[in-house]
């Protein structure tokens, strides 16, 4: 377990998980190359070295971290050993980008907050007599940043609790000079869009649990009453890495200006993982950015696989990540006994957390009641974490 002195924190736990495993691989390359290389010239090496994969480069994922994301003929190529561009000189890493797969079981359903028996375990209720969420004692906005995929914005019990950038607008321009024009409320890297599909009711699900406005005679209560969710759509792992970055430079930023820039960015949630358990290192660059956050005051929440596995022993990714601004969360249920179908590990797993039967917001305005299988918990702390 990690020892983090964290004050006023909202940390939220909302596992689930599931990648798939593309047989293909068609996805592409994730692609780490060492300072001072560049993608065109390696690529042009490769291309050389290997002409019948007849690699490109499909997008930068970051110039900070030297990722790139590379296309390939993988069906003549099923078989390509990645060992083979990792063992290249101007390369750290490279691994596999695969589609991701969220898991949600929607039963749409009005609620009150009498269904929320999640909230009552863990507590709340005393938490709230203290503090509702919103901002920190010194007056600071608490902003969560959530990667997922499916944010209803318009949502009656979210959309006051969104995020807004302080110096973007809809007007087609990059008024904050990030390079992402108009990301107002977020950013859906996966079409490189400020706009948000409803591919998904998944992150809609997600940010009930977390930050539903409370106390507003409406639907359900998040276990923060009010807080900023920045919401970040993805769907490939080569996604998260760009994601992770934006957090890093909102925080940075906000650290910078004192607070008029960027967003007090406090914590990340990643209800999400891969299908198959391996260990932290076969997403080397994914693994890195825990400790990268961690570093300008960012921890991150990460659920484990839905399996009774021992991840100690199978491994899990991203739970099994040492990283000690990481919390892995498993589920329990309403008797504080983990559920059966869910990972635990001494060693890799932190913590359970109510994951049957939550209340939660779903698309259209709606509220559903049955996120199952995966730890639900928001939570705030006013002390250290153990
Ligand atoms: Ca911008
Ligand atoms: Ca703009
Ligand atoms: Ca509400």
């Amino acid at each position: 377990m990690k020892t983090l002195n964290l004050c006023w924190l909202a940390v939220l736990l909302i596992p689930i998980i599931a990648f798939s495993q593309i047989p293909c691989k068609n996805a592409g390359i994730i692609l780490q190359l060492k300072p001072g290389e560049m993608p065109a010239p390696t690529i042009r090496h490769f291309q050389a070295k290997w002409p019948s994969a007849h690699f490109t480069l499909k997008k930068t994922l970051s110039e900070r971290f030297h990722a790139y994301l590379l296309d390939y003929d993988c069906v003549n190529n099923q078989a390509f050993d990645l060992d083979l561009l990792r063992n290249e000189p101007s390369v750290i890493s490279a691994s596999w980008n695969e589609l991701v797969e969220f898991r949600r079981d929607s039963v749409p359903n009005d609620t009150l907050f009498s269904s929320q028996w999640n909230l009552e375990k863990i507590r709340l209720p005393e938490v709230w007599s203290l503090v509702q969420g919103g901002h920190t004692p010194s007056g600071k906005e608490i902003v969560v940043a959530v990667i997922d995929n499916g944010f209803d914005l318009l949502h009656p019990d979210l959309q006051a609790n969104f995020w807004r950038n302080p110096n973007e607008v809809f007007d087609g321009q990059d008024n904050d000079g990030n390079d992402l024009p108009d990301d107002v409320f977020g950013w859906n890297f996966h079409d490189n869009s400020p706009l948000f599909p409803l591919t998904s009711s998944h992150g809609t699900g997600v940010c009930g649990v977390i930050g539903a406005q409370g106390n507003n005679v409406t639907g359900i209560t998040g276990v923060n009453w009010q807080v900023k969710i920045l919401p970040m759509h993805f769907q490939e792992t080569a996604e998260i890495i760009p994601a992770f970055e934006y957090v890093l430079n909102m925080r940075e930023r906000y650290n910078v200006s004192g607070g008029t820039d960027g967003a007090f960015v406090v914590v990340t949630n990643g209800s999400f993982g891969l299908k198959e358990p391996v260990d932290c290192s076969t997403q080397p660059i994914w693994g890195m950015l825990y400790d990268t956050l961690g570093a300008v005051g960012v921890l991150s929440v990460a659920a484990t696989r839905n399996d009774n596995y021992n991840i100690d022993e199978t491994g899990d990714m991203p739970s099994s990540c040492p990283s000690e601004y990481l919390i892995t969360v498993t589920a329990s249920d309403s008797t504080d006994q983990k559920l059966a179908g869910v990972a635990f590990g001494k060693k890799t797993i932190d913590l359970a957390a109510p994951g049957s039967a939550i209340p939660t917001t779903d698309l259209n305005g709606r509220f559903r009641f049955g996120f199952e299988g995966h730890p639900l918990l928001a939570r705030m702390w006013q002390e250290p974490l153990h």
